[in-house]
């Protein structure tokens, strides 16, 4: 019933992580293979080398609000995401090379694998690299060259954007790649939330993503408006804590979810929660498959 198209391969269950929580290790990596209640898998995105990220604490919940995060994209380097093999779940690889060049390196490499690549154009964290997803420039000048060493499809991960011109413009772009799917929406980033205990921001480095419940109206208007300008597979994210929630982003357009920061609260019981509440929402509605609700095939 829940089984789901991205990128031109089908899943069983249309749930899985977001890159970012629990999978930047082997260890997480292997926790989230043997969680019978998600269809996927994607790494944390990586760089060319490994990365340690920014000062702690540099992620917070907030009651009411959600998350921020600054983490600053640690990870194991690329390599090491391609050594690993999960045969049985689809394993996506997130890539975030900090340039130009360590993107090609990197995409050059992952030729000769057979992961989905989802390519975060949208990591709000780096001081002195903005987010390529927000220009339009720079986004078609990167996909122009990795389309050029590596042929094969490739997905996106995109910044949330605001204005209706930004996505006519955006699709524009996406359009003339060869990309087969998209994921909406990314943190929102360079929030500022105060501790009201020390009157100090509440992570170290200041400001940072937000993510969680606040995001939600913002994740779900960003999968239906790309959803009218694009053909690709949408896979939402942002605010999903309950099957509800997944089931919003389906009347949206979305062909899957990933969970993030209510995965990071509440551990991989999650997914066996949200699953069981999606089921009880399409038996109660009547629906059989995921793309009679999406209306998108
Ligand atoms: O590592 C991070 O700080 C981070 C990344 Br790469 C991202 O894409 N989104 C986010 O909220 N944090």
């Amino acid at each position: 019933m829940l089984e789901t198209q991205i990128g031109g391969r089908t899943i069983k269950n249309c749930i899985y992580n977001a890159s970012g929580v629990n999978c930047i290790t082997k260890d997480d990596l292997d926790q989230l293979y043997t969680c019978e209640w998600t269809g996927a898998m994607v790494s944390k995105s990586c760089t060319l080398e490994p990365r340690t990220g920014n000062q702690c604490p540099r992620y917070a919940y907030i009651p009411g609000l959600g998350s921020i995060n600054s983490s600053g994209l640690p990870n194991m380097g690329y390599k090491y995401y391609s050594e690993l093999s999960y045969p049985e779940k689809e394993y996506i690889i997130s890539v975030a090379g900090l340039t130009l060049q360590d993107n090609l390196t990197i995409f050059d490499h992952y030729n000769s694998y057979n992961n989905l690549i989802e390519f975060n154009l949208s990591c709000p964290n780096i001081k002195g690299k903005p987010q390529v997803g927000y220009s339009s420039s720079t986004m078609t000048e990167y996909l122009r060259k990795i389309s050029e060493v590596y042929p094969k499809p490739f997905g996106l991960k995109l910044p949330p954007y605001f204005d209706i011109s930004h996505f006519d413009r955006t699709a524009d772009i996406i359009n003339e790649f060869n990309i087969s799917f998209i994921t909406c929406i990314n943190s929102i980033g360079n929030g500022l939330v105060i501790d009201p205990l020390t009157d100090q921001p509440i992570i170290k480095p200041i400001y940072g993503g937000l993510g969680g419940p606040s995001c939600k109206a913002t994740g779900l208007a960003n999968v239906k408006l790309f959803s009218e300008r694009l053909n690709t597979n949408i896979i939402g994210c942002g605010g999903i804590s309950t099957g509800r929630d997944v089931y919003d982003y389906m009347l949206c357009g979305a062909s899957a979810c990933q969970i993030g920061t209510r995965l990071q609260e509440e551990g991989l019981g999650c997914f066996k929660r949200i699953t069981t509440e999606l089921i009880d929402i399409l038996e109660q509605k009547g629906y059989n498959t995921i793309a009679d609700i999406t209306d998108r095939r």
